[in-house]
């Protein structure tokens, strides 16, 4: 399996993550995101949405991080990352869908902005990642891991924008319950950091 990568990239790092977990080989295929190589011709017939991270396993393409750790997850048959049950999957899909749209709108774009220079509302970027820090807090003041009673594919969508929040101006202080969850992914066996997570 090959994986198209940046390694400055949270929705890279989810897969890079997820495989050293649960001893999963990739091949990393560096992308060279400054030179626009994500919009080459090239690339473009690998996702028409000029984004990595993609999978490509024996030529089956994969885009989208959330979709690529539903596949990894099912491939390797790694129940506990995604249980069967009805309501425990929704539950994670409750997750991804947060990570794909208020994350993206929140954390990611305050990254996006501080980080690489991007030309977004800044003042909106940090106030929906305040939102998504409180909402995820208080879920997480009740429960251990955001969708389960053990540790899922939700939370490793969820984590990496959160943990680099600071690089979008936005103080984690104060939110007690993100800290100790944050602490809890670290502490998991093969865990991996990326640039910017102690
Ligand atoms: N929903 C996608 C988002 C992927 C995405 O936005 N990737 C960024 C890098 S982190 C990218 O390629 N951006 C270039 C662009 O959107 O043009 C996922 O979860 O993988």
């Amino acid at each position: 399996m090959k994986l198209y990568d940046l390694e400055l990239s949270g929705n890279c790092y989810k897969i890079r993550l997820f495989c050293a977990l649960n001893n999963i080989q990739i091949d990393i295929a560096p992308v060279d995101y400054l030179a626009n190589e994500h919009k080459s011709a090239a690339f473009l017939n690998i996702n028409p949405l000029g984004q990595i991270p993609v999978l490509d396993d024996e030529g089956v393409l994969i885009r989208d991080s959330h979709a690529i750790l539903i596949y990894l997850a099912q491939t390797f048959r790694l129940n506990h990352w995604l249980p069967h049950s009805a309501l425990t999957q929704a539950r994670i899909m409750e997750w991804l869908s947060f990570s794909a749209n208020d994350i993206a709108r929140g954390p990611n774009d305050a990254r996006l902005h501080d980080l690489f220079g991007l030309p977004l509302d800044i003042d909106t970027a940090r106030n929906n990642a305040k939102k998504c820090l409180d909402i995820m807090d208080a879920h997480l003041a009740t429960h251990t891991w955001l969708a389960h009673k053990s540790a899922t594919i939700a939370d490793i969508a969820c984590f990496p924008y959160v943990a680099l929040v600071q690089e979008g101006g936005v103080s984690l202080q104060g939110y007690d319950n993100i800290h100790r969850w944050i602490r809890d992914i670290k502490a998991l066996d093969g865990f991996i950091p990326m640039p910017g997570l102690a």
